[in-house]
């Protein structure tokens, strides 16, 4: 469908994707294009993008788009549009109903960093202030809760002390549970390219897997997966012992260094390797190098708050920066990045449920009294609400009986997520605002509310540095989808409640910012850090016009502080920081004799989470196109499974199924699973339903990284894969994954028993998969049933509809070059040829996986360069084959390759 521009002029926004928040140049190209560009003038990314962000102008179509408000008939499951109006009632009067039976806590609302900081402030609002509940939770319970609880226990506030230019004033940048290079490629960028510049600049990468984020660094500790309390209190005991302190900061601005020393333990190098299992002298050197390196920034991300002792991980990095003085100064501290566009957006709004709004938390009842007064609202939420994972357990038991779940696909991302299902489909009402309208949890609800999206939505989000950024709207609302707050604050208007009228998001960002300066001090109220008191007034046209600031922010068109804790004063009543006892626990679930590996779980460089938009882009398909389990082949060995097969991973809570790879860099003892595919896009690879539901005691962080499982291999009979131009008959096949492509979608499946090349009529066969009624379709196919080979394609008028190719052994042949030929308005005869053959005949090589998606750049293609014209760094990979040359994503990933290809080579020599 077109999408018609609101302008042709370039518009200024932010990525909709991870924390970075780059700034965006979108220019509506024609009727049906958008131009992507990085904004030159924002300071997250001076222009550059990733390969995610580069690739925006591809997801912005309306195919699969919620377009109409719906309402779910439970009986027969069917779905009608219904007007807003109908829309607005329905969830009204059912939240109404439930409240008046149950009260205010047997409703719920779960929401999400994707969300604008306007969006969720009007969510808080209605949730804590006029409901009276605190039932509302975000999914950065799942990503940054740990660190939100780490910082408000350290500073006395959730506070992100760092600015980015402070990775590139480092010496020694230390990346712990980051897989940086694809997960903030921005940001690894912005430290790698220093690091060419001061090559005395040291990177540390600290995850038990060998990432694409190790390619680039000094030293890699592959620790053993949850004892990276146990590495840094060795860490703090070490700098203790070697006197690597700052004794004056110490004593002036914090508490508590004794008790914290005493959890850490006596500084035992050997023990400490041992425990973590790292090589000692690795293990030393890291000490070291941080014991003598002033300026270091130690970055955390989900390897650390991901886990049942995610909290004490944070702490016991902070301590280490603590004890040296090293916080509050230019290139030195501890920098939690933030997953999400708006992750810390919603913390300011208090999106999470243990926090009540703008920095004001639960627990002291002049909070309470601040934010209630402000709002003027008829009541205030008194004690915090159910965390996620609690959330839906009450779902489960009846206690929550209405959820509204907005910008967010828990029953793909939740842990135990088969069991969601089951909690989602008891619940009386559930609401679900989205864009797409099938995904995994909309299935389960009755209200579906049709929301804008990137490019259509209007707002603010703050990044990773605190630094605030608009999103502004370039392409008109299609069909009846409103913007999120403005859904929410119809909803609230029609429960009675007023104090939601708003005209626009401008005023919603108004009345924040008021609230972040309300009684903000300690003489009248509360003092806190986050303060946009800058940011109050400002009408439509400054609101528009508003330049990415830094918060706090206290004058009107200020630049806002660069950085916090210079005056060395944290947030904890007395101004000191504080040291937090961590004593090391292992992960509840240990690995035993039925589940003997540890499942780790976490990202690919091209998708975002669930795939709703990057999954429409064939261009980020061609990276990683299926799910997989990659672990050590001696693993692998000794499970009975054979990269390239497919595989079942079964927990005590559920299963999935992927394709058996190795090559990730992955420790013995663990296997690692990508996050991203969905029961959309696959039969059977939700990896949620295999992770446990642990979480962490203190910030109800869910352990995903670290669930017992086994490995078994998945017995099929057949493999294939088709290319169609329309959606195959899955009914057909036992296992299947969808792939994006420009003109086709592509299968990839396996059968059991359905296919048996040896026998029966497989042309029926290929005619019901592809649904095709006519006796006398053109067909191009080659049998051979010794081999138990047999390939197919249906052609009309000389144009390729849809081809398949099976065998039942898992040695497929290429798929990439069959993708031209739907690209073709006729085959020619060496095309034909190429389809009997199972392989292009001449010209067009295998090209093997999208290595660089900015130039479709294939593997084999940047091998044989590196291999035939002695290639030997990426630069040079660039100037021959222009890979790696826009967005550098894929640098990392290039390096690998000369590496594996000189491997190569000389073992053949
Ligand atoms: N391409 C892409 N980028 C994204 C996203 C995306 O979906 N796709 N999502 C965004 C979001 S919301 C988030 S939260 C961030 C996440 O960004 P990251 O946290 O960088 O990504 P993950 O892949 O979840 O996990 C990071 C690493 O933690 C390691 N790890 C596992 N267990 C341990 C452990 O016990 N200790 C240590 N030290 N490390 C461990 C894993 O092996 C993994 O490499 O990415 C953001 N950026
Ligand atoms: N096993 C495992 N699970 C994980 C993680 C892990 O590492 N391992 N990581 C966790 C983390 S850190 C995160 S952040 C979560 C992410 O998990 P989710 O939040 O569940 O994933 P998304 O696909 O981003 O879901 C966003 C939904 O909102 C819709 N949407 C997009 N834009 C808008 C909008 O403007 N308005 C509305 N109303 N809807 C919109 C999208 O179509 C999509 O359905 O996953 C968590 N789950
Ligand atoms: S690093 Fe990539 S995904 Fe993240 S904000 Fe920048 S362009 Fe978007
Ligand atoms: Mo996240």
């Amino acid at each position: 469908m077109p999408i018609i521009p609101i302008q042709s002029a370039t518009v200024k926004t932010t990525c909709p994707y991870c924390g970075v928040g780059c700034g965006v140049d979108a220019t509506p190209a024609s009727a049906t294009e958008v131009t992507i560009a990085g904004d030159e003038t924002h300071p997250s990314n001076f222009g550059r993008l990733c390969v995610k962000g580069s690739a925006l102008g591809e997801t912005v179509g309306l195919e699969g788009r919620l377009l109409a408000p719906k309402l779910r008939d439970r009986n027969t499951g069917l779905l009608t549009d219904v007007s807003w109006d109908d829309a607005v009632g329905t969830v009204a009067s059912g939240f109404a109903r439930i409240i008046a039976q149950h009260g205010p806590d047997a409703v719920a609302f779960y929401v999400s960093g994707q969300l604008l900081t306007e969006d969720y402030y009007v969510a808080n609002k209605l949730m804590k202030g006029y409901i009276g509940s605190a039932n509302i939770d975000t999914n950065s319970r799942l990503c940054m809760s740990s660190s939100v609880a780490g910082h408000k226990r350290a500073f006395g506030e959730d506070l992100v002390p760092m600015n980015y230019e402070d990775l590139e004033l480092a010496d020694l940048v230390v990346l712990v549970g980051s897989n940086t290079a694809w997960c903030h490629p921005i940001l690894f960028q912005r430290i790698v390219k220093m690091k060419e510049k001061r090559p005395e600049m040291k990177i540390v990468v600290i995850d038990p897997r060998y990432t694409a984020t190790c390619e680039m660094a000094d030293l890699h500790l592959p620790l053993k997966p949850g004892t990276d309390v146990r590495l840094f209190n060795g860490l703090l005991a070490f700098l203790a012992e070697h006197g690597a302190t700052d004794a004056a900061f110490v004593d002036a601005h914090t508490h508590g260094f004794d008790a914290a020393l005493a959890a850490a333990g006596p500084a035992d190098l050997a023990q400490t390797a041992k425990d973590c299992k790292i090589d000692q002298h690795d293990l030393m050197a890291f000490y070291r190098l941080f014991a003598r390196t002033e300026r270091v920034v130690t970055v955390y991300s989900q390897g650390v708050n991901q886990s049942s002792a995610g909290t004490d991980k944070v702490n016991a990095i902070i301590n280490c920066h603590l004890l040296t003085g090293r916080i509050g100064k230019p290139g030195m501290g501890p920098f939690s990045f933030t997953g999400q566009p708006n992750a810390m957006g919603g913390r300011e709004v208090g999106g999470l449920a243990n926090t009540l709004a703008a920095h004001l938390e639960f627990g002291d009842p002049l909070h309470g009294e601040i934010v209630q007064t402000f709002w003027n609202s008829p009541a205030i939420a008194q004690r915090a609400g159910l965390k996620a994972v609690e959330l839906f357990d009450a779902i489960e038991s009846g206690r929550v009986k209405a959820v509204w779940i907005m910008g967010t696909n828990p029953v793909v991302s939740l842990p135990d997520s088969d069991r969601l299902k089951r909690a989602l489909d008891m619940c009386e009402l559930v609401v679900s605002s989205d864009i797409i309208e099938k995904t995994d949890t909309n299935a389960f609800a009755d209200v579906l509310l049709p929301a804008l999206g990137w490019g259509e939505k209007d707002g603010t989000v703050t990044n990773s540095e605190r630094r605030i950024s608009r999103q502004r709207a370039f392409i008109p609302a299609p069909g009846k989808a409103r913007a999120d707050w403005r859904i929410i604050c119809d909803v609230a208007r029609r429960m009675g409640f007023d104090g939601f009228s708003f005209a626009g998001p401008q005023e919603i960002f108004d009345e924040h910012a008021r609230l972040s300066a309300y009684r903000n001090d300690a003489a009248t109220g509360v003092h806190r850090a986050f303060n946009v008191s800058g940011l109050i007034g400002m009408d439509r046209a400054r609101y528009d016009a508003l330049q990415p600031v830094q918060w706090p922010l206290f004058a009107p068109d200020g630049q806002g502080v660069v950085r916090l804790f210079e005056d060395r004063r944290f947030s904890h009543a007395d101004g000191r920081a504080r040291f937090i006892a961590t004593a090391p626990r292992a992960p509840k679930n240990a690995p035993d004799e039925d589940y003997p590996l540890v499942l780790n779980t976490g990202r690919v460089r091209d998708q975002w989470h669930t795939m709703t938009r990057t999954g429409r882009s064939a261009k980020l398909a061609g990276h990683i196109g299926e799910s997989f389990i990659d672990m050590h082949p001696q693993d692998a060995l000794a499970c009975g499974v054979r990269e390239g097969e497919l595989a079942r991973v079964a927990s005590r809570w559920g299963s999935m199924v992927a394709r058996v790879q190795h090559g990730g860099g992955m420790p013995r003892g663990s296997v690692f699973v990508p996050i991203h595919w969905n029961d959309q896009v696959a039969s059977d690879a939700r990896v949620g339903a295999v992770v446990n539901p642990v979480v962490d005691p203190v910030s109800g962080e869910p352990e995903f990284k670290h669930t017992p499982v086994s490995i078994e291999k998945f017995h099929v009979t057949w493999h294939g894969f088709s290319l169609s131009r329309s959606a195959p008959d899955l009914d057909m096949v036992t296992h299947w994954t969808r792939v994006h492509g420009a003109r086709f979608v592509r299968y990839e499946m396996a059968g059991r028993n359905r296919f048996d090349a040896s026998n029966g009529d497989h042309r029926d066969w290929a005619r019901t998969l592809f649904r095709i009624d006519d006796q006398h379709a053109d067909w191009i196919e080659y049998e051979d049933k010794s081999a138990g080979v047999y390939r197919a394609a249906h052609v009309i008028d000389d144009r390729i509809e849809s081809c398949v190719f099976i065998s039942e052994r898992p040695d497929l042949p290429a798929r990439a070059w069959l993708a031209s030929l739907f690209e073709k308005d006729r085959l020619d005869e060496e095309d034909r040829i190429s389809l009997l053959l199972g392989q292009p005949m001449g010209k067009g090589e295998d090209t093997g996986p999208t290595v660089c998606s900015c130039f479709g750049v294939g593997r084999n293609t940047i091998c044989n360069a590196i291999r035939d014209k002695g290639l030997k760094n990426a630069a040079e990979i660039t100037s021959c084959l222009k890979a790696g040359g826009n967005c550098g994503s894929c640098v990392p990933e290039l390096k690998k390759l000369i590496v594996e290809t000189e491997m190569a080579r000389l073992s053949t020599v």
